[in-house]
């Protein structure tokens, strides 16, 4: 992780807002200036979930977290993100597991870049994993391991798209990547 010098915030998009529109946005407390979502289908995520969260605040990313489900609340997930882009949010990271259609129904209703990260479930996270990465030609989902190193990367993807147009993260992931080599190259064997 980087350092707290690291921790600056990351500047919002220069692109114009507009609030947004819709029950789910009325319902839920969100970020006039979120850059990325962090969406789960159930509270029994967030103990995995809580590992992306962490990770864009250690780079100091804006974003929020919300429970929503493609089944549970379908119309939520719909209008999350049909109304994300206006908010100026520019990824969302979609995590469910068993039937995990979150991740493939978010990115049905927007084209900005979705990943989706499979949970854990009674299967192992098999189903998840295939529910999640199996979508149709047309509709991407960007998908990452099971669990929690999926959640983090799901984040470090996510800055990594956000840095294409911002060089101080940018920075800030050479940096992550320098200590982590530095940490692996320091490592001993008893
Ligand atoms: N889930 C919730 N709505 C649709 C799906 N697929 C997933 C959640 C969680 C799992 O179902 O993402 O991983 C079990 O949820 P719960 O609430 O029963 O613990």
């Amino acid at each position: 992780m980087p350092k707290s010098k690291s921790k600056s915030k990351v500047p919002v998009s220069p692109r114009p807002r507009v609030p947004a529109s819709g029950q789910a946005s009325q319902r839920r407390p969100v970020s006039p200036s979120s850059l990325v979502a962090v969406l789960m289908g159930s509270k029994s995520d967030w103990d995995v979930m809580r590992a992306a969260s962490q990770t864009l605040k250690d780079f100091g990313v804006p974003h929020e977290s919300h429970v929503m489900s493609a089944h549970r609340t379908p119309t939520d997930a719909a209008e999350f993100a049909a109304n994300a882009d206006a908010r100026g949010i520019e990824v969302i990271i979609g995590a469910a597991g068993g039937a995990a259609h979150l991740a493939g129904v978010l990115a049905a209703h927007t084209t900005l870049p979705v990943l989706g990260v499979p949970m854990t479930s009674a299967l192992n996270g098999l189903d998840s994993l295939l529910s999640t990465v199996q979508m149709p030609g047309g509709i991407p989902v960007g998908t990452l391991a099971i669990g929690k190193a999926g959640a983090t990367n799901a984040a470090l993807l996510a800055i990594a798209i956000l840095a294409n147009s911002r060089p101080e993260l940018k920075k800030k992931l050479r940096d992550f990547r320098a200590e982590q080599e530095k940490k692996i190259r320091a490592t001993t064997l008893d």
